[in-house]
């Protein structure tokens, strides 16, 4: 790292104590500006960095809710707004036991450089809360929702700050929190959360985005080899909203997903996934992956390991942050990986980015290759300012374009700053500049 940046990235470090996975986001993102300052040292003047690794906002919350047996919780509750620059701040709300400012500042941090990436005029945040969904009752999730919202709703606004669904938040908690915001601000704004339903304001083809954009951004790394997803296995983790509509793209463009996780173990189902019975188990029945094996023949579930031990040609991380090491990535090597595209944040390791990246395979970055999800949320903001609603073509035609457009910018950085081929570097550089230069003209602030 140069002197510049390590400076920035010490600070950081100091400033943070004990975020790591915070540190983890920084360091990657600054390590790959190097040639980016060696080449335009401006970007480094006028604390820029300094300015662009410190929250323009934190807020941090206390959420008490009942229980079903009259149990009083309280959990906390967050929202992080990072950067503005180009838009209103936008970005998921998570919903794990896991979460905690480290994380919320981590996933935030990510998400201004993704959605930059996507043009589509949008600054970024995150929020979220320490509360589990699982195992809870409709009734409890939703006393949660309002709760949490009877916080939040002060804080954001359809310019201002527009929330979306991340890990355990879906379609039930964002209709939980806009009845909630509706009611607390007696103002139908569409547009103050994104991943609504079709009937009140959500848009065609949202819920599948990510996946999609995740499985499109693969086929455009594998087109710059004259390849293309046709016959490949597919290795995919989670069994989430990503996952599920990563496995429905790969298979629309003849790969074979042969794989699925969740935090009880994975599945192999070397006929290829039955997407239809994982839909029931996990979008229905919100089961768990035992429950998919159980109804297939041939299908076994294992508990121990990753999934990443399964050989295939294609690996999609799905699930969480850190969730394939250094060791996972040599085992995927070995197996014959030669693409890896990220629909979740920032799963790979350090490690394992430093692995795939040696063996000179196709790696894409989470905030290229699943910014599909964000991106089309813009859609959604788009279409309920308009007040209009686009047909599935329509939407998905433009998430398309979009995808595209950012497998473009990231090859076009990555060749500028010297490093072909490196879509860390690509996503990284052209992420940054985008909102360096509008920092910049926005002045000190
Ligand atoms: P979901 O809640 O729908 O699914 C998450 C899946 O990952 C579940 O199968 C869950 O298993 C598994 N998982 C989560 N945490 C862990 C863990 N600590 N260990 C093992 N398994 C785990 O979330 P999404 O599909 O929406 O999100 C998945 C990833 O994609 C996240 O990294 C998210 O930030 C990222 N992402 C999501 C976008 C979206 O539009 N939804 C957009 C861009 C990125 P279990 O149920 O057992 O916990
Ligand atoms: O990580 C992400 O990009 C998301 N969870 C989606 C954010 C959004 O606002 O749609």
């Amino acid at each position: 790292m140069q002197d510049v940046v390590e400076k920035v990235y010490e600070q950081v470090v100091a400033r943070n104590r004990g975020e790591v996975e915070f540190h983890q986001a920084v360091h990657e993102v600054l390590e790959s500006l190097g040639p980016v300052i060696a080449k335009h040292p401006h970007y480094a003047e006028g604390a820029l960095l300094e300015r662009i690794v410190e929250p323009e906002r934190q807020i941090m919350f206390r959420v008490p809710w009942v229980d079903d047996a009259g149990q009083v919780h309280v959990n906390r509750g967050f929202r992080i707004e990072f950067n503005s620059a180009l838009g209103p701040y936008k970005g998921g709300l998570r919903f794990h036991p896991s979460v905690n400012a480290g994380i919320i500042k981590f996933l935030g941090f990510e998400q201004i450089f993704k959605n930059a990436l996507t043009a589509q005029g949008i600054g970024g945040g995150k929020g979220g809360s320490d509360f589990d969904p699982h195992g809870r009752s409709d009734a409890e999730v939703m006393r949660f929702c309002q709760s949490f919202m009877t916080e939040l709703a002060r804080h954001i606004g359809p310019s201002t700050d527009v929330p979306a669904g991340d890990i355990g938040v879906g379609g039930r908690e964002i209709g939980y929190m806009f009845g909630q915001y509706k009611r607390l601000r007696n103002s139908y704004d569409a547009g103050v959360l994104t991943g609504k339903g079709l009937a009140w304001g959500g848009s065609l083809v949202r819920t599948e985005a990510t996946g999609y954009g995740t499985v499109l951004f693969a086929q455009s790394m594998l087109a710059t080899k004259g390849e293309s997803l046709e016959g490949k296995k597919v290795l995919v983790s989670g069994a989430g909203n990503v996952a599920i509509y990563a496995i429905e793209k790969a298979q629309q463009l003849g790969a074979t997903p042969i794989t699925f996780s969740d935090s009880s173990g994975y599945v192999v189902d070397e006929a290829g996934v039955d997407l239809e019975l994982l839909k029931q188990v996990k979008e229905v029945e919100r089961g768990r992956v035992a429950d998919y094996v159980e109804r297939r023949p041939g299908a076994r579930l294992v508990t121990s390991g990753s999934v990443w031990d399964v050989p295939g040609d294609v690996a999609l991380p799905c699930a969480t942050q850190n969730e394939l090491d250094g060791d996972a990535a040599a085992t995927l090597l070995r197996g014959g990986c030669g693409v890896v595209s990220e629909g979740a944040n920032m799963p790979s390791t350090p490690e394992a980015v430093e692995a795939f990246q040696k063996a000179g395979i196709l790696f894409g970055p989470g905030k290229a290759a699943n910014a599909g999800g964000v991106a089309t949320s813009a859609l959604e903001m788009e279409q309920n300012a308009g007040r209009t609603r686009w047909d599935f073509a329509t939407a998905e035609a433009k998430l398309t374009g979009i995808m595209a457009d950012i497998h473009d910018s990231c090859v076009a950085a990555a060749e500028e700053y010297g490093r072909p081929g490196d879509y860390v570097l690509g996503a990284n550089a052209a992420g940054f500049t985008r909102v360096a230069d509008v920092m910049i003209a926005h002045g000190i602030v």
